[in-house]
């Protein structure tokens, strides 16, 4: 027979859920926060191969990625919730260049933080004295890995957290709480043998299966690098001018997804193909201006007018 602490802790997990679904949320589930989430040091391996490129911050951290009771001491579960952002690929003119689908609406950070702290809020009314940590990609969580133990997604081999419903066009957000959450089971591969991720990349970035090389990567490239783009990978970078989607264009689970019910997820005029004549035409303000509140601001005015020159570049050359 189930003790009373397991008991509540279904009844708090049933509710946790529930609410995520209020708010709008595409999917949820829940880890335990006992164990580390990555005894085997798989980002240690990361860091020390290089593949952060000039991301020091992913270095400064690892400890704390690593196990979710160094930022919150006395955690013992881990909410994450998924939140569909696909839509279509409107029309391209010639002359376009392509942004990354995660960045054609709002910044993500900013649509999904509030529905993410009330979340948090209705956890710490399960309990008395409960605390929460609420974070959507800025925090010093390893995401994915808690995605893959909380049930929420599969990690594909493009590394991205996978469903079968979803494909892997959807952000992932975590709370880190003190409640004791009945966990679900872990997710299970759903890619097989197929490696269509790493055949597609155009920069081979995808080193091993559920292994990314920044630096090789044009989504790195493109939003992360504050300097120079190595000209043997110009080539490679084709049209893309912000991030890129060839690894999930290609995923077989992605022809399952279905468009955001997210308005602001929806690409905003003119920014998931900007014609690249206009785009370098810009001057720094008004590239603030176009791009505020979108994360586009991330690449920085400099590091958008690199990319478009070397899009430009590739479609003029021969
Ligand atoms: C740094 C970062 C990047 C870097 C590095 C990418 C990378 N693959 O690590 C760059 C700038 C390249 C990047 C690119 C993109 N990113 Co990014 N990024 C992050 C960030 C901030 C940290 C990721 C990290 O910790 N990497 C280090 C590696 C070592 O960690 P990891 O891959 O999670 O590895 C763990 C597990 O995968 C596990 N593991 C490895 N192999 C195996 C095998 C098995 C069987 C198991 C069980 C576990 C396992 O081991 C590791 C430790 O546990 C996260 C947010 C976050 N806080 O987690 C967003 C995040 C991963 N990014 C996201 C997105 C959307 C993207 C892009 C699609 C954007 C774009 N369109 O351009 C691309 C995708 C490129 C790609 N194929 O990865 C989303 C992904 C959502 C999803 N469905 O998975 C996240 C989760 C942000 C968010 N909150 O939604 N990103």
């Amino acid at each position: 027979m189930a003790g009373i602490a397991e008991i509540i802790a279904v009844e708090h997990a049933r509710s946790t859920k529930d609410q995520a679904d209020a708010l709008g949320f595409d999917a949820s589930g829940i880890a335990s926060a006992g164990e580390a989430i990555d005894p085997e040091n798989r980002l240690g391996a990361w860091l020390e191969r290089g593949y952060h490129a000039d991301m020091a911050w992913m270095a400064r951290n690892a400890a704390t990625r690593r196990d979710a009771q160094v930022k919150l001491p006395a955690a013992r579960s881990v909410v994450v919730v998924a939140r569909n952002y696909y839509a279509e690929r409107p029309q391209a003119d010639a002359g376009s260049g392509k942004v990354s689908r995660y960045a054609w609406g709002r910044d993500y950070h900013k649509v999904l933080r509030k529905p993410l702290i009330e979340l948090a809020r209705h956890i710490e009314s399960l309990e008395p004295g409960a605390q929460t940590y609420a974070s959507v990609d800025t925090g010093p969580v390893l995401e994915r890995a808690w995605a893959q133990r909380a049930g929420v997604g599969a990690i594909g081999k493009h590394s991205l957290a996978l469903r079968r419903d979803m494909g892997s066009w959807f952000f992932l957000g975590t709370i880190l709480t003190t409640v004791e959450l009945e966990p679900d089971a872990p997710a299970e591969d759903i890619c097989g043998t197929c490696r269509l991720c790493i055949d597609a990349c155009p920069t081979s970035a995808i080193v091993e299966a559920r292994v990314v090389d920044s630096k090789r990567c044009i989504s790195y490239q493109t939003i992360e690098n504050r300097g120079e783009i190595p000209q043997d990978l110009h080539a490679e970078h084709g049209d893309w001018v912000y991030g890129c989607d060839v690894c999930q264009e290609v995923c077989p689970w992605n022809r399952f997804a279905a468009t955001t019910t997210e308005e602001d997820f929806l690409p905003r005029a003119g920014h998931a193909n900007p014609d690249l004549e206009a785009l370098l035409g810009l001057d720094e303000k008004s590239f603030d201006a176009e791009f505020a509140g979108t994360t586009i601001r991330r690449a920085k005015y400099a590091g958008m007018m690199r990319n478009a020159a070397i899009a430009k570049a590739n479609q003029t050359q021969p």
